[in-house]
């Protein structure tokens, strides 16, 4: 296996792409947009696992009211792609964090993941009044979430899409909660770092990054592509560090 740190041209499943690029569109309206500048061999990785080419490309942002907006493109071990995007607030601001994951196989979409996740007891009623007005789409294949799945909202989508309907619902569902996200951030100022409310929504924040690690599959990808270290690396540094 061989890395670099070149950009990679090579492309995702088309439906991965399209809420890649939904997402680049509202996140080019957050005010005070700009890359996060990290030295690390982490950003981009390319390389070879057995006859297949294997991938990692990362975006990463700042801008008023997040502290780090993540947005990853991968293609890992034999047609396994995986888009994954978490937009992760300063915690001075009361605002949720988005989440997306998806996960394309060579017979289709295994799962598409989309949430709006509290990083207090519930999330702020100016978000939820708004995702409530949104019209539910049907779902032929809903999935069940897994035991660490507690840190997402009630109104996380969890689904398996079936047909370009459904794939089109979906996007449609990214570009609401986003639409919501944005728009929420115009209007809000940061509370004082050390103030109750503040701690508050780090520690929330915290066991987003705590729980989000718990997950198998996305550590397992990780290990059988590269090492069980890198992945652990990966995943602490990159994925989900504590803020
Ligand atoms: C599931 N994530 C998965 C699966 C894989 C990955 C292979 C199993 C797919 C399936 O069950 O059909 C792999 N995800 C990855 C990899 C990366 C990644 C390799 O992000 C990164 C390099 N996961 C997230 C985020 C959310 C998330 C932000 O990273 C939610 C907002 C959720 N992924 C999530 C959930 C599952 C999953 C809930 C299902 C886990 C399970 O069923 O046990």
């Amino acid at each position: 296996m061989s890395f670099n740190s070149s950009n990679s041209d090579q492309l995702l499943h088309p439906f991965l792409e399209a809420i890649a690029d939904r997402i680049r569109l509202h996140r080019s309206l957050l005010p005070d947009l700009k890359q996060l500048e990290i030295e690390s061999d982490l950003i981009n990785i390319k390389g070879k696992l057995g006859n297949d080419d294997l991938f990692i490309a990362n975006e990463l942002h700042i801008s008023k009211g997040f502290r780090k907006l993540h947005l990853e493109r991968a293609k890992i071990g034999s047609g396994l792609h995986v888009l994954h995007c978490v937009f992760f607030p300063s915690p001075a601001f009361d605002i949720p964090i988005f989440g997306v994951d998806v996960v394309a196989t060579p017979v289709g979409i295994s799962a598409a993941i989309v949430d709006l996740s509290p990083v207090d007891k519930d999330l702020p009623l100016r978000i939820s009044s708004q995702i409530e007005d949104i019209i539910v789409p049907s779902f032929s294949q809903k999935r069940e979430l897994p035991v660490w799945g507690d840190i997402f909202s009630k109104y996380v989508y969890f689904i398996r899409p079936e047909g370009c309907d459904e794939e089109a619902s979906f996007i449609d569902i990214v570009d609401q909660y986003l639409r919501i996200l944005v728009e929420s951030i115009a209007f809000i100022e940061p509370d004082p770092p050390n103030s109750c409310v503040t701690i508050g929504r780090y520690d929330y924040q915290k066991l987003y990054c705590i729980q989000q690690k718990r997950n198998d599959k996305t550590r397992n990808v990780l290990s059988k592509a590269f090492n069980p270290n890198w992945a652990n690396r990966y995943i602490e540094t990159l994925l989900f560090d504590c803020p």
